[in-house]
């Protein structure tokens, strides 16, 4: 195995929700043993501590929920990523999903610099699609790809250049898009894998079918792990949940292949929620899983039981 520098960085974001608690996700991670565990493979592992927002005026909003916040968030990771993308692999530990609004936008920025086109894997059980005008929750963790496809309505925010062009995405893992999500994604050649398409055909082959044109661009790879993509009985600590997820197996299936594949340039480990855990199982699956994507090979998986 080749190997990385992992750059770690917390990002304990809360803002893109009402339900509180992700902010404590980036010392779950690290009390679960993220850093030892990336080591224990021999990687080079670099801890930077916890990112913060940039400087922010909260306004009043009728409809969207702490708006300012988000976006001086949104800034702050954007900058941490291009940075972290020079030097190695960055890894956020979230820190809710809206943290990468500006994840992705910094990598956009890398990409961009060096020339190369930029892939998204979106693993969750929703599209986060919405934009600001068509979320009905008001909860900006529901809008990060809206925003980087350059979606309309994203006012106050970082302008984002180029969009991510729709044939870069891939989302696996669906089984819950609102319907204004849905019009607008029919409309999209983004690539859509529901858990029906799962069931029916596995999970390898419509993630081989993206990580092969990943390669043939040459490009590079960020991926966005939402811990509801996961069912909520290997993975509870998360405000929304959904039934039907992905099984222990298919998710270290995925993180097996990401690694197999050589691309992924850069990591999200979203919504944890370690208000909602028991006793860490959550925190300890999504660490299991971020080493699967770094090389951990099937047979040194811990035989622990979550
Ligand atoms: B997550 C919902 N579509 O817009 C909305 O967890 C849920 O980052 C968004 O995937 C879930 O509020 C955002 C109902
Ligand atoms: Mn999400
Ligand atoms: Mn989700
Ligand atoms: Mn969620």
């Amino acid at each position: 195995m080749t190997p990385q520098t992992c750059i770690l960085y917390g990002a304990p974001m809360d803002s893109g929700k009402r339900r509180r608690g992700c902010l404590m996700g980036p010392d779950a991670y690290r009390t679960a043993g993220l850093a030892e565990a990336l080591q224990g493979l021999g990687h080079r592992v670099e801890d930077r501590g916890n990112v913060g927002p940039a400087a922010f005026t909260p306004a009043p909003h009728a409809r969207l929920h702490a708006l300012e916040e988000t976006i001086a968030w949104t800034t702050a990771l954007a900058d941490a990523a291009e940075r972290g993308l020079q030097e190695g692999v960055p890894i956020f530990m979230g820190g809710d999903h809206a943290l990468a609004l500006g994840t992705v936008l910094g990598a956009m920025r890398h990409a961009d610099a060096e020339g190369r086109p930029l892939f998204v894997l979106w693993l969750d059980a929703h599209s986060d699609f919405h934009t600001p005008a068509t979320t009905d929750t008001g909860n900006l963790h529901g809008t990060p790809l809206g925003y980087v496809t350059g979606r309309p309505d994203f006012d106050g925010f970082p302008a984002i250049g180029t969009p991510l062009p729709q044939e870069n995405i891939a989302i696996i893992g669906l089984r819950s898009v609102d319907s204004a999500e849905r019009a607008a994604l029919q409309e999209t050649t983004i690539q859509r894998v529901d858990m029906r398409e799962i069931d029916e055909t596995g999970i390898a082959r419509p993630l081989a079918r993206f990580l092969d044109r990943v390669t043939a661009a040459n490009g590079m790879l960020h991926v966005s792990l939402d811990v509801d993509f996961l069912d909520p009985s290997v993975a509870p600590a998360v405000g929304t949940t959904v039934p039907g997820g992905a099984t222990i197996r298919e998710a270290h299936l995925v993180m097996e292949m990401l690694h197999d594949s050589g691309l992924m340039t850069s990591l999200d480990l979203v919504e944890l929620n370690p208000f909602l855990d028991e006793r860490g199982r959550t925190a300890q699956v999504m660490v299991d899983l971020a080493a699967s994507a770094l090389g951990r090979r099937v047979f040194d998986r811990p035989t622990r039981a979550y």
